[in-house]
């Protein structure tokens, strides 16, 4: 059984909704980083950078952060959602890298000056919000050549597509990125990305471009 800290951010939904594509067991539990609970000591001994998501995994008492690692683990737990072929696992843990260090952090500061924080710094508003958009054009290159990031549809997917999901908290027109929206439409019917979205809790239905 995977216990999963987690709460609705992309980097929650990555490793809720890969669980649901893996039909593994799982309880979810709520860490309500609007509340702080990230910094509540029970939550420490599991994610010692007080973030989510985290997970322990009952079956051998494994503890991890650090969601890339986490879709690493599960991938190889399971056999599943990873390329076996080793150019085609290259491909997608190099595309995991990239969301994790690229994808994730730049959008992750677009939402924070440009939705949370208007008018306080134009340069950040500018610099983050630009490379945000530099990215989209990376991904949507990537994307001409095959119908999913690492050609069939795996954990590089999953890793990115809640990042875009968040189109219009980062002033991003999808309509402009056409491989981009093909492919953000194909995964956002998976049965497994509609129920996974929504751990822990119901927010919104997934935005539609
Ligand atoms: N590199 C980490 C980033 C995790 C992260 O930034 N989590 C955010 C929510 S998406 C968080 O817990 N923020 C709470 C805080 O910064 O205090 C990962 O991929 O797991």
């Amino acid at each position: 059984m995977i216990e999963l800290y987690t709460w609705t951010t992309p980097n929650g939904r990555k490793v809720s909704i890969l669980l649901e594509e893996l039909g593994l067991a799982y309880n979810a539990h709520s860490i309500n980083i609007t509340k702080d609970e990230q910094f509540a000591d029970d939550f420490l001994k599991i994610s010692p950078n007080n973030k989510i998501p985290a997970i322990v995994d009952t079956d051998n008492g494994l503890t991890l952060m650090e969601s890339g690692a986490i879709m690493l683990y599960l991938a190889e737990k399971t056999g599943k959602l990873m390329p076996t072929d080793p150019a085609k696992r290259w491909l997608a843990t190099q595309w995991l890298m990239w969301q994790m260090g690229g994808l994730g952090p730049m959008a992750g500061q677009t939402h924070h000056f440009v939705k949370y924080n208007p008018g306080k710094s134009e340069y950040a508003e500018q610099r983050y919000a630009g490379e945000t958009r530099r990215l989209y054009g990376v991904l949507d290159k990537q994307l001409e050549h095959s119908e999913f990031i690492a050609g069939e549809y795996s954990i590089a997917d999953i890793a990115c597509w809640p990042w875009i999901s968040r189109f219009e908290w980062q002033g991003i027109d999808v309509a402009e990125f056409p491989q981009i929206l093909r492919w953000y439409k194909t995964i956002a019917a998976r049965p497994a990305v509609v129920k996974g979205y929504q751990v822990p809790a119901f927010t919104t239905e997934i935005p539609m471009p």
